[in-house]
C-alpha cells in the first residue's frame, strides 16, 4: 500500500471517510446555503462565462491595436496574443448572485499600463450601440490606484479589470502564471496585479478536494459576514485569508465532507497557537529582491497577531491588519461557533443557528464611537470616506492603547451613508462638526443592515437645501471592568484627526471628520434590522 499524499506542511490529522450521519449533515448544509441564496442559477453562471469570453476577444483586439500603433509587423502582431485570468471569489468558485468578476489582463512586454488605460476603455465603449441596450455601464478607469484598475458593469455583471505585462513576446491561450521567473523585471504595481491570480490558482492546487473546499468556504464566508468579522480594511480577514484558513483545514482532513471541514475549522483555528502562522506550504525563496514574510528577519512581521500566509512567491501576510480587539472578536466568534457546530454534527442543532445575525449594535457594547466623515460634494465624499475608512483600524489601535479605561475597541465592518439637505452652508458646517441642531434638516439614509433607503426627501427640499454627504463608521467600545469614570478619548481623537487631515487631498472647506461617543440607546435606527428581530437597546433606569 502506498502512503497517502501529504497536503501542506504536516501530515493529515485524519483520513477517515465520512459517516452516514456526516453525509446527512453535509446535505443539510448545502440545502441551507441554497436557502440563503449563496448559489446563482445555471443561467447566471453561463452569463459570466459569456462575459469572460467576450473580454478574452477584446483583450486580443487590444493587444493587436497596441502592436499596430507601435508599427509592429504582421507576424509579431498576430502572434502576440493576450489572455484574461480571474482571481477573487469567481476564481475560487464561490461567487454568489451579487459578486463581481475580478479579472486580470495579461499582455506581452510591448504593451504598457499606459496603453491599457488608453486603448481598453474605448474598446469597451464601442460595445454600446445607439438604440440598443447598453452592454457597458458605469465605466470608471482608476489609473492612479494602488492597484490600477478599470471598473465597469458588463451585461449587468460588475467587473474589476486589472492589468499586467510580462517580459515575454507572446502570451498564448495556454499561458500559465505559475512560474515565478515571470515576475522578473516587473514593477511593484505589476507584481501586485499578478499576485491575486497567482495566489488563488495556487490555493486551488493545494487542497485535496476543490469541491469540498468550495462549499466549506461558502459557509465560512457567510458565517463571517453574519458575525461582522469579515473585511481586511477594518482589521479582519478578507476573502483570500478566509479561503486560506479553510484550505488548511481541508489539508488536515483530506477525505472529509464540507460539513466536517466547517466543524473542525472552528475548533482547530479557535485553539491555534497564534501567532504561529497558518501556511499552506513551506515558504519559498525566489528570484526577486522583494520581501518574503519572515518574522525572524523582519521585526514588523513579528507583530502579526494571526498570520495567514499566501502560498505564491513572494509570500505575504494577508492579515497584517488584525489588532488585539479584532483578534479577540474573531476568536470569540469561533468559540461560540464551535459549540453550535458540535450540536449540528450530532444532529442536535440546525445550520441556521450558525448563521444568526450578530448582536453588535443590539447587545455587545454600552458605548459606541461614531466616526462621521462628511463632504459637500458627492464625488469628494467618495474619496474622503474611503480615506477615513482606511484609517479606522489605526484609530482602533490608538483606542486600544488607552488600556487603563478601554478594554477593547471593535470596528463595525460596514459604513453607513446618508445625505442631509441643510438650510445653508452655516448649518451644513455645524452638522458636519456634530453640533446639535434644532429642527434637523431632512435626511435620506441607506440602512447598512437592510440596504433600504429611509427618509424620502421631497424634490423641493433637495432643490433648496445644501446637501451634505455623511458617512458614519462605528466602533464598539468596551470599558475596563469596574471603570466608572469619564471616557476620555482626547488623545486618540487628536491623533486620528491628524492622520486624516494629513491626506494630500484634504481641504478643510470641503472635508470634515468628527468623532462622536454615544451610549447604546442613542444609536440611530439605521444600525438595526428590525425586520430580522433587532431590538434597539433601551435606556436603563437607575433606581
Ligand atoms: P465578492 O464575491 O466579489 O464579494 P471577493 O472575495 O471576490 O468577494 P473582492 O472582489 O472585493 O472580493 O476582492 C477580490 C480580491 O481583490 C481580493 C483582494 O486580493 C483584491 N482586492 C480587493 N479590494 C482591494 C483593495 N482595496 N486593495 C487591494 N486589493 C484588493
Ligand atoms: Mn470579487
Ligand atoms: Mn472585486
Amino acid at each position: 500500500d502506498q502512503a497517502p499524499r501529504q497536503w501542506g506542511v504536516t501530515p493529515a490529522i485524519s483520513h477517515a471517510l465520512p459517516t452516514d450521519q456526516e453525509i446527512k449533515v453535509n446535505n443539510d448544509l448545502i440545502e441551507e446555503l441554497k436557502a440563503m441564496n449563496s448559489f446563482e442559477s445555471a443561467e447566471e453562471s453561463q452569463k459570466r462565462v459569456d462575459v469572460l469570453k467576450r473580454l478574452q476577444r477584446i483583450t486580443e483586439e487590444f493587444v493587436r491595436q497596441v502592436y499596430a500603433s507601435k508599427n509592429q509587423n504582421e507576424l509579431a502582431t498576430n502572434s502576440a496574443g493576450g489572455k484574461v485570468f480571474t482571481y477573487g471569489s469567481y476564481r475560487l468558485g464561490v461567487v454568489g448572485p451579487g459578486s463581481d468578476i475580478d479579472t486580470l489582463v495579461v499582455a506581452p512586454k510591448l504593451v504598457t499600463r499606459e496603453d491599457f488605460f488608453k486603448f481598453y476603455p474605448p474598446l469597451l465603449k464601442a460595445l454600446n450601440k445607439p438604440n440598443e441596450p447598453q452592454v457597458i455601464e458605469e465605466l470608471a478607469p482608476v489609473p492612479d490606484a494602488f492597484v490600477p484598475i478599470i471598473k465597469f458593469v458588463m451585461s449587468g455583471i460588475s467587473i474589476d479589470l486589472i492589468f499586467c505585462r510580462l517580459g515575454v513576446t507572446q502570451v498564448p491561450p495556454d499561458m500559465s502564471l505559475e512560474d515565478k521567473n515571470l515576475l522578473r523585471g516587473l514593477d511593484e504595481k505589476e507584481l501586485r496585479s499578478l499576485n491575486g491570480t497567482r495566489v488563488t490558482d495556487e490555493i486551488l492546487t493545494l487542497v485535496p478536494a476543490p469541491a469540498v473546499f468550495k462549499h466549506a468556504l461558502r459557509a465560512i464566508k457567510i458565517w463571517a459576514k453574519c458575525k461582522a468579522i469579515y473585511g481586511n480594511v477594518y482589521g479582519f480577514p478578507g476573502g483570500v485569508a478566509w479561503a486560506m484558513l479553510v484550505a488548511r483545514i481541508c489539508q488536515l482532513y483530506p477525505s472529509a465532507v464540507s460539513a466536517v471541514i466547517v466543524s473542525k475549522f472552528f475548533r482547530i483555528l479557535g485553539q491555534w497557537a497564534w501567532p504561529q502562522p497558518v501556511l499552506l506550504k513551506p515558504i519559498e525563496d525566489g528570484p526577486l529582491n522583494v520581501r518574503v514574510w519572515n518574522p525572524r528577519l523582519y521585526p514588523s512581521d513579528k507583530n502579526h497577531l494571526m498570520p495567514i500566509i499566501t502560498p505564491a512567491y513572494p509570500s505575504m501576510c494577508s492579515t497584517h491588519n488584525i489588532t488585539p480587539s479584532t483578534k479577540a472578536a474573531i476568536l470569540g466568534e469561533m468559540a461560540k461557533a464551535a459549540d453550535i457546530v458540535d450540536r449540528i454534527i450530532t444532529g442536535k442543532g440546525s445550520w441556521r443557528q450558525l448563521f444568526e445575525r450578530h448582536t453588535f449594535f443590539t447587545k455587545d457594547y454600552k458605548y459606541y464611537l461614531a466616526v462621521n466623515a462628511s463632504a459637500k460634494e458627492q464625488e469628494a465624499s467618495v474619496k474622503w470616506s474611503g480615506l477615513v475608512e482606511s484609517k479606522i483600524r489605526h484609530l482602533v489601535m490608538k483606542l486600544e492603547m488607552c488600556n487603563d479605561v478601554i478594554a477593547s475597541a471593535r470596528p463595525y465592518v460596514k459604513p453607513f451613508e446618508k445625505v442631509q439637505y441643510c438650510k445653508n452652508d452655516e448649518e451644513a458646517r455645524k452638522i458636519a462638526n456634530g453640533e446639535r441642531i434644532e429642527n434637523a434638516p431632512p435626511v435620506e439614509a441607506a440602512n447598512a443592515a437592510t440596504g433600504e433607503t429611509a427618509g424620502e426627501v421631497s424634490d423641493q427640499d433637495k432643490k433648496d437645501g445644501v446637501p451634505l454627504w455623511i458617512t458614519t463608521f462605528y466602533i464598539g467600545v468596551e470599558l475596563v471592568p469596574g471603570w466608572t469614570g469619564p471616557v476620555n478619548i482626547t488623545w486618540p481623537a487628536r491623533e486620528f484627526y491628524q492622520m486624516c487631515h494629513s491626506w494630500e487631498g484634504y481641504d478643510e472647506e470641503t472635508h470634515c471628520v468628527k468623532l462622536d461617543l454615544k451610549k447604546n440607546f442613542s444609536l440611530p435606527d439605521e444600525c438595526f434590522d428590525f425586520g430580522k428581530g433587532d431590538v434597539k437597546p433601551a435606556k436603563t433606569v437607575v433606581k
